[in-house]
């Protein structure tokens, strides 16, 4: 399969991962945004138009499907992508819902995201919908989180920082949640530090949406035919920085 992945930058590389290691045999286009990011700060409509673009950009290289490998993108764009372009879309929201659904006991959890994932209510809206009201959701907004990993905030030599506004965000994150989504497909690259703060069950909503594409493309007719393994990375801004991030989270050249 050719296969369309899409991130405001480096954040839907954890997804990658995934999705790589499930469709080894895939050709991946990465597109990477990062001129625009972070898309965290931007309204629903801005981010929608975006994520147009973007999908439109992939659909012309005849991908068999798309993922929005972001939270604020899934979040602001889905039901339009998916009423908009042919293609199986997925999307990182319902995969983390899920998740969180079965690990957790008691039914109390937390999401960390950006502050347009929070004010698009798309998580509180997504459990509702799959579980009713019985769920408590406690919800926070990390502003400075995302633009920290996308330039690099992510090794020994700038823990010590990241762990302090971590602290802030993290501290007082309902006591009585056992579980906590990473709502940012950014997060996964800053898990350890996460760990620190909260000690019980953290959900990356990424292999659950590998899962999902893989569901998906099992009732889909192959449109290109000899795919030969690939994955291409596309980016609209920085190029050396995405680089550097992403040949060390993936461990290979690319
Ligand atoms: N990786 C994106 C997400 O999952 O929401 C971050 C969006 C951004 O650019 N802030």
């Amino acid at each position: 399969y050719k296969i369309g992945v899409f991130d405001s930058g480096v954040g839907g590389l954890t997804v990658l991962k995934e999705i790589e290691a499930l469709l080894p045999n895939s050709h991946i286009i990465y597109f990477a945004d990062n001129v625009n990011s972070p898309y965290g700060d931007k309204t629903g409509d801005e981010i929608t138009k975006l994520c147009i673009r973007i999908a439109y950009f992939l659909t012309m290289r005849n991908v068999d499907a798309i993922v929005i490998a972001c939270n604020t993108a899934t979040a602001a764009a889905f039901e339009t992508l998916k009423k908009k372009f042919n293609v199986p879309i997925i999307g990182v929201i319902e995969p983390g819902v899920r998740t969180a659904l079965k690990a957790s006991k008691n039914g109390d959890i937390s999401v960390i995201g950006t502050l347009a994932t929070m004010n698009l209510n798309a998580y509180k809206k997504t459990f509702f919908a799959l579980a009713g009201e019985k769920i408590k959701i406690t919800q926070r907004g990390c502003k400075l989180l995302c633009p920290m990993i996308e330039n690099g905030w992510i090794d020994k030599y700038t823990s010590y920082f990241t762990d302090e506004i971590l602290r802030l965000y993290l501290e007082g994150i309902s006591e009585n949640s056992d579980t906590l989504i990473l709502g940012c497909t950014h997060y996964p690259l800053i898990k350890d530090d996460i760990r620190k703060f909260f000690t019980k069950t953290i959900i990356d909503p990424a292999h659950e949406t590998a899962l999902e594409l893989l569901h998906s493309l099992k009732n889909t007719e192959p449109k290109n035919k000899n795919i030969k393994p690939l994955v291409q990375f596309i980016v609209s801004g920085e190029i050396n920085n995405f680089r550097k991030i992403a040949e060390k989270f993936l461990k290979r050249d690319i």
